[in-house]
């Protein structure tokens, strides 16, 4: 499917490489050589890392449908007949996890119809690719279908990095810029600096390509890689199977980074070729020097990279990551004495694996070589063991190799191929609210709240095979890897390291593969969207700006800490409002912490006193009376995922300005495209003045000039006022989307 793409990149990188060595006066990596092949125009772009706004044309899109929905309804706006790359949309993201496959599957298909046909009618009218429900997880269709090496993709999906483990930039982003991507718009991002990351020796015994993720998050904290590729080479990373690379750049999303990348090798020829692409595996290998790095940058890494990480796989532990963050690392053997130390609930009350992350054969082989261990000793999973497959693929190559049977056996529940539980879309039997437990996984995020919506769940990360593994022991004090555990026998037995393939010897079996093609011709079709639809709204233009500076605006919330998207625009639950922008907006900062209330989400109605609020009716109070608001957050605000709704939400209900310490990526571009203006504070500890019952004007605006900071002046309750700087990164052209009200608007 992507043969031709593949067939015109390599065809015209080679001279626009040469210009680039020649402009840039040296060799280039494999992240640049991308970059620069998929310039809009190489001439006339800067390439100044950090620093330049670079317009490229990446040969795709991918959308789930969580996200699709605004997505297709943004694009819908721009009134063109058809999508200008080759897109796709998944379904994956709405299927709640409670009974098992089948039948959750059939709900879904009956809960979710409204949404469904929408996105498959948008699709069939716009030249987009559908993949019904059931059929997989984007990323990993994706890996199986689309990802080709040296190809420029960008999904509505902060886990898009995935296709990284086929060579390839996966770059995630809002439903706007896919919208403007397929409206036939370049795409625009900030040129990301390079973080190279040189990996040695070989991974063995329990240490899995999971475990290089984990570590590295702990290494580089949640927002080391933000507006950075993290780009791996070195011998190492000839070691690691395809897939276990997939889920190396996946969870490169958990350091901020714009995407990671590995170099093309025989790894990836042997993906393609079994996933029957040994046709684009020949025009690869036959342009092999186009898809790794020049020779001379492994020479002198340090010249070509901003930062340099090693990594020795050969002496990698296996890792454990959380409570509440992917960057609480520690080696497993460290685990059980932390969890004594901080009073974390030991007892493990689920374990989870697959999903889009880890849900490889390689992945499922070696965890269910844990799992006849456990079942030879006589032992039974102790914990509710759950299992998440990537894809139709993933799930009957399972069901014929015997792991399907192996894990059930085990007292595991295979849920159907989506994110399920990963997304909150679980039904915890045992989860009570208020009460903390603790709960494991192979996924990639463990924010509070996010898997079973209660936020004092402690929910920690690992590596399936480990995952598997405490789901027989069932108890986080206690190492599995390197203790001796007892059989049903009362024997003492130690599990032996997980052996696995890293691809099924027999091929994938297949299944029922689910993809519609889109109709030759779009015209005389509609698109469903049901005008009383409870799930589905048309979207309305925002209000231009006025010209007129911000005045005194309330505030109207302050948070502390952690702001990811999920604690401005919980998941689970509200997933069915995602192409709803009115009914979803009540979710706004439910997950937040608000300086100035003891409760999450909660606040005040400065203007009339009275609290206990959440901060959608305290917007919406505002909103009626024509004032606007103001946001202000603490560091790597917006982190998370893609979900624009963290930006439309605020927008709708009338948020003018977001002041924080520093953004995630996607999400400060998400605020600019909905025309919320975006800013840091020039000195952090200016977050520390702001008080509940501030009233802050933000002047200037119509000389409003990238790089030209902003004045912003905080009146107090006592009559004085206090001016303080504000930074911003915002372009000549991102003033042009403030000023319309929005990106889209901008385009009309
Ligand atoms: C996630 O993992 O948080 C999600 C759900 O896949 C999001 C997208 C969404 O909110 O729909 C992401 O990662 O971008
Ligand atoms: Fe789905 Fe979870 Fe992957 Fe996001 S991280 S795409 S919710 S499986």
């Amino acid at each position: 499917m992507s043969m031709d793409l593949a067939k015109q990149l390599y065809a015209k990188m080679p001279e626009v490489i040469a210009k680039a060595r020649k402009k840039f006066g040296r060799g280039l990596t494999l992240a640049e050589k991308v970059l620069v092949s998929h310039a809009d125009n190489f001439e006339t772009q800067t390439w100044e890392r950090g620093k330049a706004i670079l317009a490229l044309r990446p040969d795709r899109v991918a959308m789930q449908d969580a996200t699709a929905q605004m997505a297709m309804l943004q694009f819908m706006q721009a009134n063109k007949s058809q999508a200008a790359v080759p897109s796709t949309i998944h379904c994956d993201h709405l299927i709640r996890a409670e009974m098992g496959s089948e039948k959750d599957l059939l709900r879904a298909v009956d809960e979710n119809k409204e949404v469904y046909n929408f996105l498959a009618s948008a699709a069939k009218k716009y030249g987009i690719g559908f993949w019904k429900p059931g059929a997989g997880i984007i990323h990993q269709v994706v890996l199986e279908n689309y990802a080709f090496p040296g190809g420029l993709i960008i999904g509505t999906d902060s886990h898009t990095p995935n296709g990284g483990g086929l060579g390839m930039l996966a770059i995630g982003v809002g439903g706007a810029d896919a919208g403007e991507v397929m409206a036939g718009l370049p795409w625009e991002v900030l040129h990301p600096k390079l973080i190279g990351i040189r990996l040695t020796g070989k991974l063995s015994g329990w240490t899995s390509p999971k475990d290089v993720i984990l570590y590295l998050c702990g290494l580089l904290t949640v927002k080391g890689g933000t507006n950075k590729i993290v780009e791996y080479f070195g011998p190492g990373a000839e070691t690691i199977s395809a897939t276990g690379k997939g889920t190396i750049c996946n969870m490169g999303a958990e350091l901020g980074a714009t995407t990671s990348v590995f170099p093309f090798d025989q790894k990836m020829v042997a993906y393609l070729n079994i996933t029957d692409r040994a046709d684009l595996a020949n025009l690869a290998i036959a342009n092999k020097s186009l898809l790794v790095a020049d020779p001379e940058v492994f020479q002198s890494p340090e010249k070509y990279y901003d930062q340099i990480v090693e990594v020795d796989l050969s002496t990698l532990e296996p890792y454990v990551v959380g409570p509440h963050t992917p960057d609480l690392a520690r080696p497993i053997s460290k685990m059980a004495a932390e969890a004594k130390e901080k009073g974390y609930p030991v007892e493990l009350k689920a374990a989870l694996i697959g999903s889009c992350t880890n849900s490889s054969y390689e992945d499922i082989s070696r965890s269910a070589h844990i799992a006849q261990q456990g079942l030879k000793a006589g032992l039974k999973a102790k914990a509710p063991f759950l299992v998440s497959p990537g894809s139709e693929r993933i799930y009957h190559t399972m069901k014929r190799d015997g792991f399907l049977e192996t894990f059930e056996k085990l007292g595991g529940t295979v849920l159907s191929n989506s994110c399920g539980p990963c997304i909150g879309q679980w039904k915890r039997a045992d989860g009570v609210k208020g009460k903390a437990d603790s709960i494991v996984s192979s996924f990639n995020r463990n924010f509070p709240g996010r898997n079973d919506g209660i936020n004092e769940t402690l929910s920690f990360l690992a590596s399936p095979e480990v995952v598997t593994a405490y789901a027989i022991t069932g108890d986080l004090g206690f190492d599995p890897v390197n203790q001796k555990l007892k059989g049903a026998d009362g024997k003492e037995f130690k599990f032996q390291p997980p052996q696995g393939e890293e691809l099924p010897a027999k091929g994938f079996a297949k299944g029922e593969e689910g993809f519609v093609a889109p109709a030759a011709s779009g015209e005389g079709l509609t698109v469903e969207v049901p005008p009383t639809s409870e799930r589905l709204q048309l979207l309305q233009p925002f209000p231009r700006w006025d010209g007129k500076d911000f005045e005194k605006l309330p505030l109207l919330i302050k948070t502390k800490g952690k702001t990811t998207t999920d604690h401005i625009s919980p998941a689970g639950p509200w997933l069915k409002f995602r192409g709803h922008l009115d009914k979803i907006s009540d979710n706004m900062f439910l997950g937040a912490n608000n300086v100035f209330s003891s409760e999450p989400g909660k606040g005040t109605d400065v203007l009339t006193g009275e609290s206990g609020l959440t901060m959608a009716q305290i917007a919406r109070r505002y909103k009626a009376k024509g004032v606007g608001s103001v946001v202000v957050g603490d560091e790597n605000y917006g982190e998370g995922s893609s979900r624009e709704h963290a930006a439309m939400s605020p927008r709708f209900l009338n948020v003018r300005v977001v002041i924080t310490k520093s953004f995630a990526r996607i999400h400060e571009t998400n605020l600019k495209k909905q025309g919320i203006l975006a800013l840091t504070f020039a000195d952090p500890k200016d977050y520390e003045k702001i008080e509940q019952q501030d009233r802050i004007s933000v002047t200037g605006l119509s000389s409003l000039a990238p790089g030209k900071p902003v004045q912003v002046t905080v009146h107090k309750t006592d009559g004085t006022a206090l001016t303080i700087q504000a930074n911003h990164s915002i372009t000549e052209q991102q003033i042009a989307w403030f000023k319309a009200g929005s990106a889209l608007n901008a385009l009309n």
